[in-house]
């Protein structure tokens, strides 16, 4: 019987006979497989892990027996705000929770039985790996890819952290869930909006999901639009503006800087400082996801001065307004009331001008497309044919251009955080910002830190650590004492995993250049805008820098959706709804543990775990083992001689050969659960074939080759026990995925479903070329639906050839 005892004889023979190592020699047919590295953050692996690895697995498997040379790496992302904060909640070093977390879940991730090349492990917190982090940063440096700036960033105020724009989600930070505030603060950028177009060009030839690529466009942002320059009456000052309606240039207003625009002060009379200085500092206090709100009331004042329309030379009055971001454009908009919502409030509450410039639609504002009126030269044109017409004659004026704008914003990668790469920088009084030479890599992390977290950087504590001298001049100089933000390990590990025994270089070119892009890459879908989007541009940047020649690490993605506990729910310890792998493999074994979660949820989807379905695989499995022992005994106790294929035998060879093909298809595109459905039906076609009197006894060998083998993938160490128990070589995982044969699949008979008001009532057999007359005829004469219908009034009959007949009847 099929139990975890089945799992550790096989775990040990696949790793006594490297099964799985990959052939450097067959780059050929190399297959880069990756799942998402997890990190070890102090629970052990879940079944969320789990779902996200082995129905990779089982694709891999399936891949690897169709030929494939597989690479399937796994590692840990180890450092970082989960791993720390089991430390400070333990108070153990997270150098050595961390280091404890991870020998358990490799043993967890063993007892998957997965084809782990676990030789080319990365773990992201050892020296060996984050040299190389400091050695990416250095690149980056070196091409202007890296800078540092003054800036007011995202502060999470639990977690003492500065966070990048895309790890505050609505305003919240993405690890804790607090709110995040804005700190002034100079920190470490990385330039990733040099490639903000690049970024978006290439996400149309990615085999993604839509959504997820959906999602990085929208959060690249991209808008084409016009500056428009506008000069302050009786002055010498001018600004300009950002706007996609530049048709609507006619219905300006009056204009809006935002608080902190740096012309608020010089534009400002002397008889509203006042008013605008108190502006300003209660502006200060608004988050920008609040001061972009629609539902906001809109806020203002005036400063006093007025500036002038370029295209109409009309005088415009100059506000200050938040629902203007400093970070957006140029800081300032031109407000065209009619034509838009914000604008419109804001005019409504401070009765300023609003006037038509748009033909269309019964009310105000009217914020579609349309004809150009009051307009002056320009009245008739389209909105389309507007904005280029406009957009030329500014141009022709000196007065405006056509711009494109992104909402992307540069990547901010300092921490104040223990638990992370340090970055290599020194600073030094004479010489000032020094990078560290690449000879004197890896600036190792100390580990005897006060590292609790009190919003200043722990290194800071490390006198030993800070104080250094200056690579330049060798005077004394102070170590940068933030850390690099996480996802910089990530965003290129992939690469790493191929060489990662290096000691010379991150990698080797010719070695990544034969083994990347990555061909099918597997995770969450909440990854969409960060860690996706880093990898991306990290992949770019190296190519750029010529480190590589590929232009995207990722061809195809897929998300795995979330288990959820039996409550539907989500699983956490203190809900007491978690399920645990390592219980259910005691239990049932990793191979019925891994098919229920192929079976029992739609892969992208997930769902709620449901102990009955683990139950049920349970069975199913045992279901197998019989059919399987049954044939065996029938094929040993010698062969009957029949060689004809009757209407049974085609029956199973049908089963067979339908298997094959639905298996291999459905699988290919990660529908696990519809694979081992065909997988059960063809269980089903095999007993009930053996109960056969007069069997073919060479159809069934065949038979129980393919019908082992396409369960391989999926219950890798149950199969290869069927397999070494049919007198079969070692390994199922050498044999080649079998082949459906296109003749078998034609039928003369196909099996359809008799209903009596939609409700399945009997199954009979028909020739596939009877016509519907002759099958409605058929139906209405079986026995059992006849006495079914004793009495009844017949209202209509439905037949779907192959398929049903449908009897409505009262
Ligand atoms: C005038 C106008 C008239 C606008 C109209 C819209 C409709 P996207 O698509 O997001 O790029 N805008 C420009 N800079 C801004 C800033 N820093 N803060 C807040 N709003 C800003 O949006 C571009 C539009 O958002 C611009 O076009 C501008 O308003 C506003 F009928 O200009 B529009
Ligand atoms: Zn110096």
């Amino acid at each position: 019987m099929y139990s975890i005892e089945t799992d550790k004889k096989w775990q040990a023979k696949w790793e006594e006979t490297s099964l799985y190592k990959f052939d450097d020699n067959n780059l050929d047919k190399k297959l880069y497989v990756l799942e998402m590295f997890s990190y070890p953050s102090g629970s052990k692996l879940h079944a969320g892990h789990w779902f996200n690895y082995a129905p990779v697995d089982s694709w891999a498997r399936l891949k690897k027996m169709q030929g494939y040379n597989v690479f399937q790496p796994m590692g840990f992302d180890s450092f970082g705000l989960p791993a720390e904060n089991y430390a400070i909640k333990t108070g153990i070093h997270p150098s050595d929770s961390t280091e404890k977390n991870i020998a358990t879940m490799e043993k967890q991730l063993k007892s998957m039985g997965a084809m782990f090349n676990w030789e080319n492990e990365v773990i992201t917190c050892r020296p060996e790996y984050y040299k190389w982090n400091q050695w990416l940063f250095l690149q980056l440096y070196k091409h202007g890819l890296a800078y540092r700036k003054n800036a007011p960033v995202n502060w999470c105020p639990s977690c003492k952290t500065v966070l990048a724009n895309e790890q505050v989600q609505d305003g919240f930070c993405e690890r804790c869930g607090t709110e995040a505030t804005k700190k002034d603060l100079t920190q470490w950028f990385f330039k990733i909006t040099d490639y903000s177009e690049e970024l978006l060009q290439c996400l149309d030839k990615l085999d993604w999901p839509e959504k997820t690529k959906a999602m990085q466009r929208h959060w690249i942002g991209k808008s084409t639009g016009t500056n428009v320059t506008f000069k302050v009456a009786d002055s010498d000052i001018e600004f300009s503006v950002f706007t996609t309606r530049v048709d609507t240039l006619f219905g300006v207003t009056y204009v809006v800087l935002s608080p902190e625009n740096t012309l608020v002060d010089k534009l400002t009379k002397e008889e509203y400082k006042d008013e605008v200085e108190k502006y300003k500092e209660s502006a200060k206090k608004q988050s920008e996801i609040e001061r972009q709100s629609i539902t906001r009331e809109k806020t203002g004042v005036f400063s006093g001065s007025y500036a002038i329309n370029p295209i109409n030379g009309r005088k415009v009055p100059i506000w200050i307004g938040d629902y203007v971001l400093n970070t957006y454009g140029t800081g300032a908009v031109m407000a065209v009331p009619a034509h838009d919502e914000r604008d419109f409030a804001f005019a409504t509450k401070y009765k300023l001008p609003i006037e038509r410039v748009i033909e269309g639609g019964d009310s105000l504002p009217y914020v579609e497309h349309g004809k150009m009126i009051n307009s002056g030269e320009f009245n008739g044109l389209t909105t389309k044919e507007g904005k280029e017409a406009v957009t030329k004659k500014l141009e022709s004026m000196g007065l405006g251009s056509g711009k494109v704008n992104y909402r992307l914003r540069d990547w901010l990668i300092s921490r104040q955080r223990y638990w992370g790469t340090p970055i290599p920088i020194v600073y030094c009084e004479k010489c000032g910002i020094v990078p560290v030479p690449e000879d004197q890599l890896p600036v190792e992390l100390p580990y005897n830190v006060e590292f609790s977290p009190d919003g200043k950087s722990p290194l800071l504590k490390s006198e030993e650590f800070m104080n250094t001298t200056c690579p330049c001049c060798g005077g004394p100089a102070k170590r940068e004492a933030d850390t690099l933000d996480t996802f910089v390990c990530s965003s290129w590990y992939y690469l790493r995993y191929v060489d990662n025994k290096n000691s010379e270089k991150p990698f080797d070119k010719a070695k990544i250049d034969k083994m990347l892009p990555v061909d099918m890459y597997v995770g969450g879908p909440e990854h969409a805008c960060m860690h996706l989007l880093y990898a991306r541009f990290i992949t770019k940047a190296l190519r750029d820098m010529g480190f590589l020649d590929f232009d995207e690490p990722f061809l195809s993605l897929r998300h795995q959706g979330i288990i959820l506990g039996p409550d539907g729910q989500k699983m956490s310890k203190s809900k007491g709804n978690t399920i645990s792998p390592d219980d259910c493999i005691q239990e049932y074994g990793s191979d019925v543990f891994r098919m229920y979660l192929m079976f029992g949820f739609d892969y992208s989807e997930g769902g709620a775990w449901n102990d009955d379905g683990i139950k049920s695989i349970s069975k199913f499995v045992d279901r197998i083992e019989r059919t399987i022992s049954s044939v065996k005994e029938i094929i040993e106790s010698g062969d009957t001689g029949k060689t004809s294929m009757d209407a049974a035998e085609k029956e199973l060879n049908y089963t067979r050969n339908f298997s094959i093909k639905s298996v291999s298809e459905d699988a290919n595109k990660f529908q696990f659960n519809t694979s081992i459905a065909r997988i059960m039906e063809f269980t089903n076609a095999l007993s009930k074939y053996i109960q056969q009197k007069d069997k073919n006894i060479s159809l069934l060998k065949d038979t129980v080759i393919d019908f082992v083998k396409i369960i391989a993938p999926f219950a890798p160490h149950f199969a290869e026990e069927q397999w070494e128990s049919l007198g079969k070589s070692y390994s199922i995982f050498n044999e080649k995925w079998p082949d459906f044969e296109p003749n078998a699949l034609i039928r003369d008979e196909a099996e359809i479903a008799i209903q009596i008001n939609g409700k399945i009532k009997a199954k009979i057999n028909v020739s596939t070329n009877l016509k519907e007359d002759q099958i409605k005829e058929l139906s209405l004469s079986n026995e059992h639906i006849k006495s079914l219908l004793d009495g009844k009034d017949i209202k209509k009959v439905i037949v779907v050839k192959g398929r049903l007949v449908n009897i409505v009847a009262k």
